[in-house]
Order: structure tokens, then C-alpha cells, then sequence
């Protein structure tokens, strides 16, 4: 039982886990899937590349919102099954959104899918085209019928990420109002909803960091685990260098009560681009985490994320290790711990 406790989600001793390497010589205590990548170049027919894509627990395994980029270049959302979380099935058939009447209602592009069950129902959340880059949502409860919901939020904005469950009553969504191309600035952003619809209640919750590895812009990555140190969320943070930008994870702790404040913010990447398949690829230089399998009784979590917009990555953490590490190495300023505000 780990001294950390996890609260999001139960038991699920099957996600997969590998122990630390013994001569790991990582700072943070992350540490990359010995047979990694997860899923590999071309796919599926008519899919170049599957990276920042999301999973969740299903049935007796594991199912995945995966980024396809088609051979024509344009990325929509796959559906990928595992009994695993390792060995994925790719489905070559783009997952077929309808509207509330249930007629055919695809976005024209779709990419970085999340995937966040609340209470009885899994809800997807993605960038697409809303006359401009903004957040496009659906939910389904089968996987068999995905129903989009009306878009949270006007252009320009990426990276949203819901939580597990309601906090005082309401539903959380984090985001990164951005620009309309590859935005050189960023903060990560709560918005609240009564009912998945209507948001609004917007508070900000981080800025970029002054610590270099994320002092371009900040997003979220995984959907925020519930522990009993507050929310724990993995995010990218990016940097600037003479060769373009480079994308790392990051972590940090938020207040269960009011996510806008920042408790802890890990001044460190938790893992940055180093292997082969994580710097070389479409783009190089990038690890964008979009997922997490946790088992509450080990305190074992399972980090999915994408490697150069090219292939599936994952990784593995535990609870206590990782909070500790957060914790101290905690470098915070007033845009963090303050309710976000103004
Ligand atoms: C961001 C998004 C991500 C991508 C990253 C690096 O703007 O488009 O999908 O992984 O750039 O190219």
C-alpha cells in the first residue's frame, strides 16, 4: 500500500508495469517502458503515425483514443483496444462521431484526443477546427456510439483536459487558450460547467515556468489523478532552442477543493526527450503526455505519452516516489498559488 493514496479510479493491478532499472541515473523517478514504443509507425492502412493519444481502463483491458495522422496528412481519432495496455489494436476505421440526433457529424481534423470517464459516462476532448483551433468534445458509453457534445469554447485553444470527477458540485475542464498557429505563449486554465455544456467560472491555474525546460508555454497532458495530496497532474512544458521546440513532462500538485491553486510545481522536467524514438521522428524533441493507468492499491501509474509526433511512448511512475520528488523540488510564484482571479 503506498503513502501516497490515490483516489481516482480502484484497483487495477493488470495496467503495465515495469520495476525500475536498477542503474537508472534519471533525476526524476520516471522511467520508460523497456520495449517502448508502444505502438509503431504505420499502424493501420491509411495511418502514418499514431502519437498523443489517451486510454482507459474498458471491459476486462484497456481501449485508447489514439491520434492518427492520415496518409493524407490530416490527423483524426482512432479507437485502439488492448487486453495489455501494451499490444494495441488498431481500429482502421475513424471513430464516427455523430450529433444528438445521432447524425454523422465529423470534425474536419482532430488531434490530441483525452479520455476522462465521470462518473458513468467516458468523455472525449480534442483540438479541431471551430473556425480556428479549439476544443471539440463528445461521450459515449459503449464505444460503440460517440455523441458530440457542443464545443466548450470560442478559437483559440488546445489541450483540454477534464477531471475524474465533479469538485463542488461542477464539472472541471483545464485548457491553453493559444493562437492559430504553433502559439509561442501559454498558461494552463480551469473553466467549470454545471452541466458539460455551459462553461465558464475561468480561473487560471499556472503560467509558464522561468525554469527553461517550460519557458515557452505550458499545457496539460493527463487528466488530473486524485490523491491525498490533491490533484495530481502531468503537463508539457516547452522550450525554445536553436533547433525548434522541445516538449517535456512536467508535474505538479493542485488543491482538491479549489484545482486552481497550485500546491506543489516541480521545478524539474519529470522526463524529457533522450531516446532515439523521442528525437527523432515528424517532429523531434518531443514527449506529450496525454494519459494515465493508476492501480490505487499499489500506487503504480502508467504514463502514456506521444514521442516526436511519430510513435506511442509510455512510461512508469509511483505515487509516493513521484509526489515526493514533486514536493521537493517545489518551486511556486503567486500566479500559482493564487485562487486565479483577478
Ligand atoms: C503542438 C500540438 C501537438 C504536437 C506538438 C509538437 O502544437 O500540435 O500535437 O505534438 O505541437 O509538434
Amino acid at each position: 500500500m503506498s503513502k501516497v493514496q490515490i483516489l481516482t479510479g480502484g484497483p487495477l493491478p493488470n495496467i503495465p508495469w515495469q520495476e525500475r532499472p536498477e542503474n537508472d541515473r534519471h533525476d526524476a523517478p520516471v522511467w520508460r517502458y523497456a520495449g517502448n514504443p508502444v505502438i509503431a509507425r504505420n499502424p493501420a492502412p491509411g495511418v502514418a503515425r499514431i502519437f498523443n493519444s489517451a486510454v482507459c481502463p474498458w471491459e476486462d483491458g484497456f481501449i485508447a483514443v489514439l491520434r492518427g495522422e492520415q496518409v493524407n496528412g490530416v490527423p483524426h481519432i482512432y479507437l485502439g483496444r488492448s487486453a495489455d495496455g501494451i499490444h494495441w489494436q488498431v481500429d482502421p476505421q475513424k471513430i464516427p462521431f455523430v450529433n444528438e440526433q445521432g447524425e454523422p457529424f465529423m470534425p474536419r481534423y482532430a488531434y490530441d484526443p483525452r479520455l476522462v470517464k465521470v462518473e458513468d459516462t467516458y468523455y472525449m476532448m480534442w483540438c479541431q477546427d471551430f473556425y480556428g483551433a479549439s476544443i471539440g468534445m463528445a461521450k459515449t458509453k459503449d464505444f460503440k456510439t460517440f455523441t458530440r457534445l457542443d464545443n466548450p469554447f470560442i478559437p483559440f485553444n488546445r489541450n483540454a483536459v477534464l477531471f475524474p470527477r465533479r469538485v463542488n458540485g461542477l464539472y472541471q475542464l483545464l485548457s491553453r487558450p493559444s493562437d492559430s498557429g504553433h502559439t509561442p505563449f501559454g498558461d494552463i486554465w480551469l473553466s467549470q460547467s454545471p452541466d458539460m455544456t455551459f462553461w465558464g467560472k475561468h480561473r487560471h491555474v499556472m503560467s509558464k515556468g522561468d525554469k527553461w525546460w517550460e519557458s515557452v508555454k505550458i499545457g496539460a497532458g493527463a487528466a488530473p489523478i486524485e490523491t491525498s495530496e490533491g490533484w495530481l497532474l502531468l503537463y508539457h512544458g516547452v522550450s525554445s532552442t536553436c533547433n525548434g521546440l522541445i516538449y517535456s513532462i512536467g508535474g505538479a500538485i493542485l488543491d482538491i477543493n479549489e484545482p486552481s491553486r497550485v500546491l506543489y510545481r516541480c521545478e524539474n522536467f519529470l522526463l524529457t526527450p533522450e531516446e532515439e524514438y523521442e528525437e527523432r521522428g515528424f517532429v523531434p524533441g518531443v514527449c506529450f503526455p496525454c494519459a494515465t493507468l493508476q492501480d490505487t492499491d499499489t500506487g503504480r501509474i502508467a504514463i502514456y505519452y506521444g514521442a516526436a509526433d511519430t510513435v506511442v511512448g509510455l512510461a512508469f511512475t509511483q505515487v509516493d516516489e513521484l509526489v515526493d520528488y514533486i514536493k521537493a523540488h517545489s518551486v511556486t510564484c503567486e500566479t500559482d498559488t493564487e485562487p486565479g482571479i483577478r
